[in-house]
């Protein structure tokens, strides 16, 4: 148990320990601005601090985890592939709550939000299978996720939550218009760890060959979107009359 210390030049250990950190300010904030929010937004920001508190206590654990694998063959540590989905299938749908929320004034049916949980969760299981379970068929469970994650893209961009949105307030307009840009861009982060983290033995083996780690890729993405999010929540909360 001697080794349960951060290299400093281990970056795999330093984002698990960076990322609890700021999942846990990220949580802090939002929960204590909820006084000072109006009511109609509090909700939209009780699930911004949840989104970030669930993965606080998921990074505090899979910080640990790694960094109990650790040996003198793996300097990286292992990654902590289950407690990662855990997370992901608990923040992902409250991240689909977050755009049923915002355009409710506007008309949103509660099956838009099943449609999105749906989506998001065929996307997790199917790329759990592929990091975890099937890894022999990576490629194959990569694509099944990846066309529910364009079914996410496309219900923001131009389906149900973009129609939602043209007959929202200017400021709600915005606020779908930015949460837009983080699942296309900040989402896609996700797909690229995922090919560097599956890539031996598949059509796409040099991913494994530059030199990326997985995890590393994973925590900056969820540092990125969990906490971006909600600020983008958070900001149109304080906009929005
Ligand atoms: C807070 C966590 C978030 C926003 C996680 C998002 C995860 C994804 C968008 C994952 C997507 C994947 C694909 C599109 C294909 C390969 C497998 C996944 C699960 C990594």
């Amino acid at each position: 148990m001697e080794h349960l210390k951060i290299a400093s030049d281990n970056y795999v250990a330093f984002t698990f320990f960076i990322g609890t950190m700021a999942m846990m300010a990220a949580s802090v904030f939002f929960f204590f601005e909820l006084g000072n929010t109006k009511p109609e937004w509090r909700t939209s920001i009780l699930v911004s601090g949840l989104i970030t508190f669930i993965a606080a206590v998921h990074y505090y654990y899979m910080r640990d985890y790694n960094l109990g694998t650790i040996t003198p063959e793996n300097l990286d540590g292992e990654s902590p592939i289950f407690f990662r989905y855990v997370d992901w299938i608990l923040t992902v749908p409250l991240m689909c709550v977050e755009f049923y929320l915002i355009t409710k004034k506007a008309g949103a049916k509660i099956n838009l939000l099943w449609k999105l949980i749906f989506a998001s969760v065929i996307m997790l299981v199917t790329g759990y299978f592929g990091e975890a379970v099937y890894k022999g068929n990576a490629a194959i469970w990569g694509l099944v996720s990846g066309l529910a994650y364009f079914y996410i893209v496309y219900e923001v961009w131009m389906g149900d939550v973009a129609k939602l949105s043209k007959a929202s307030s200017p400021s709600v307009q915005k606020a779908v218009n930015s949460l837009l840009k983080f699942v296309v861009i900040g989402w896609a982060i996700y797909p690229i760890g995922y090919l560097v983290g599956t890539a031996d033995g598949q059509w796409y083996s040099f991913m494994a060959n530059l030199g990326w780690n997985m995890d590393i890729i994973y925590n900056i993405g969820d540092a990125v979107n969990k906490i971006g999010f909600g600020l983008v929540i958070y900001s149109l909360s304080r906009t929005e009359k």
